[in-house]
């Protein structure tokens, strides 16, 4: 706790520091080089997300620099810094976490370079969008953890024993499913969350954590997962112990990946909340008001849609 409160109080200091100064502005021009600092390319949702910003490049007339932090916040604190060396006009940022990529955001906008966070965002306590970044663009992630769990009472009558597999530890999408989803749950005596962790969003760990905790928790009946590589991990863990996931164990999840609308149209998910990670267009026309003045809302939020045995089957097509 004191550690924390510490890193905290380093944090604001450091922001404090250049929170004085405008946000850089972008001139404008018919090309532009721009950075994106993936996170990972360990998913088809991070997968989906790179072609769309590739095929952005093509029609937006950017020079694309494209890296991959591989799943280390450090490693992508150090793109960041390369993209600022390399002089890019832009940056779009996923933050794999809320806190270790503050330093580089502000690095960025010290050196007159833009920064829009996409898909993920940082700590809003700590840094504010117009004031340390231009603004962040993406989904709610409170909204579709409180979808999920509202599906969940529905279907059960607010009965249920839960599982919990968690995002990446400190990423906003973690934080904030976890929050819109146990709050909804907390209003529901006769549910309960047995035991909530880490799976970090990869579809082996989600099918670990699974295996150990079904050990533990036999009496479950439930399963959140916070994105659909985690909850096929599980449907894999579930099957591994014979059960049958979509009858004895009910599975909710987040994103509407092509294996998740499967596994519904299979019956063994019952819902997952679209997150949409074709985040190229929003970028490209955002980054243009942006140069043409214009003043940009904090939060350039994304809708999205439900998927279930309704309208997986009408959805499959498109999805990645
Ligand atoms: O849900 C998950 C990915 O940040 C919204 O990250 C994104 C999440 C997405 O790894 O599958």
């Amino acid at each position: 706790m004191i550690f924390k409160m510490t890193v905290v109080s380093a944090l604001i200091a450091v922001v404090s520091s250049v929170a004085l100064a405008d946000l850089p502005t972008l001139e404008k021009k018919d090309r532009y080089k721009v950075g994106f600092a993936q996170t990972e390319s360990n998913n088809p949702w991070r997968i989906a997300e790179t072609k769309s910003f590739k095929e952005t490049a093509k029609t937006c007339n950017w020079d694309l620099v494209y890296t991959d932090a591989a799943g280390s916040a450090a490693k992508q604190v150090s793109d960041v810094d390369s993209m600022i060396a390399q002089g890019v006009d832009v940056i779009f940022l996923p933050p794999r976490e809320e806190r270790p990529l503050l330093p580089a955001v502000l690095r960025a906008k010290a050196q007159g370079i833009p920064v829009f966070l996409v898909d993920r965002s940082v700590d809003e306590k700590v840094a504010k969008p117009g004031r340390d970044y231009v603004t962040f663009l993406g989904s709610n992630f409170i909204e579709q953890g409180q979808i999920a769990a509202k599906w969940l009472i529905e279907k059960t009558g607010g009965k249920g024993m839960i599982l919990e597999l968690e995002g990446t530890t400190g990423s906003s999408p973690a934080n904030d499913r976890r929050k819109g989803f146990d709050d909804e749950i907390a209003k529901h005596p006769e549910m309960k969350i047995l035991a909530s962790q880490s799976g970090d969003f990869a579809r082996d760990k989600g099918r670990k954590v699974t295996e150990t905790l079904l050990q533990t928790y036999p009496n479950a009946n439930v399963i959140y997962a916070h994105n659909d590589e985690m909850a096929i991990g599980a449907i894999q863990a579930l099957e591994a112990a014979g059960k049958q996931p979509g009858k004895d164990v009910l599975i909710v999840s987040v994103d509407g990946t092509r294996d998740a609308l499967q596994a519904i149209i299979d019956g063994k998910m019952g819902v997952t909340v679209e997150s949409s990670p074709f985040f190229g267009p929003l970028a490209c026309s955002t980054m243009k008001r942006y140069a043409n003045g214009e003043k940009i809302e904090h939060w350039v939020r994304v809708k999205d849609r439900v998927f279930t045995i309704d309208n997986a089957a009408k959805y499959i097509d498109e999805a990645y």
